[in-house]
């Protein structure tokens, strides 16, 4: 018998060793210069978005001052985010995209 099989018994109330990862959520910030249109070419473009739901999603950020684009793992979005801030600066505009733990 190998050390990693520990019988039936044991098996079924031990604890698992594999815990799902930490998600992280990708949340947009509203800004008084970022062109609508933009936002929504950036929701449709790093979030796989349809033009309908980028939409909505940018009217949110709008109106309530933020909104999640999306949860992911950790290197996932924050590189997600980074990749929405250089964009947007090399376009020169202000958009915030930032990530904060899901717990
Ligand atoms: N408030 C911006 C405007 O009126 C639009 C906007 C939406 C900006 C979402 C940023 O994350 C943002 N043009």
């Amino acid at each position: 018998q190998t050390e990693s099989d520990d019988g039936d018994a044991a098996v079924a109330t031990a604890k698992p060793k594999l815990q799902p990862p930490p998600m992280y959520k990708v949340i947009l910030i509203n800004d008084d210069y970022t062109p609508m249109d933009f936002v929504v070419e950036i929701l449709e473009q790093f979030f796989r978005m349809s033009r309908e739901r980028a939409t909505q999603v940018m009217l949110r950020v709008h109106t309530e001052g933020s909104a999640v684009c999306g949860i992911y793992t950790r290197d996932i979005a924050e590189t997600r985010a980074e990749q929405v801030n250089q964009y947007a600066r090399e376009h020169q505009h202000p958009l915030m995209c930032k990530t904060q733990k899901d717990n």
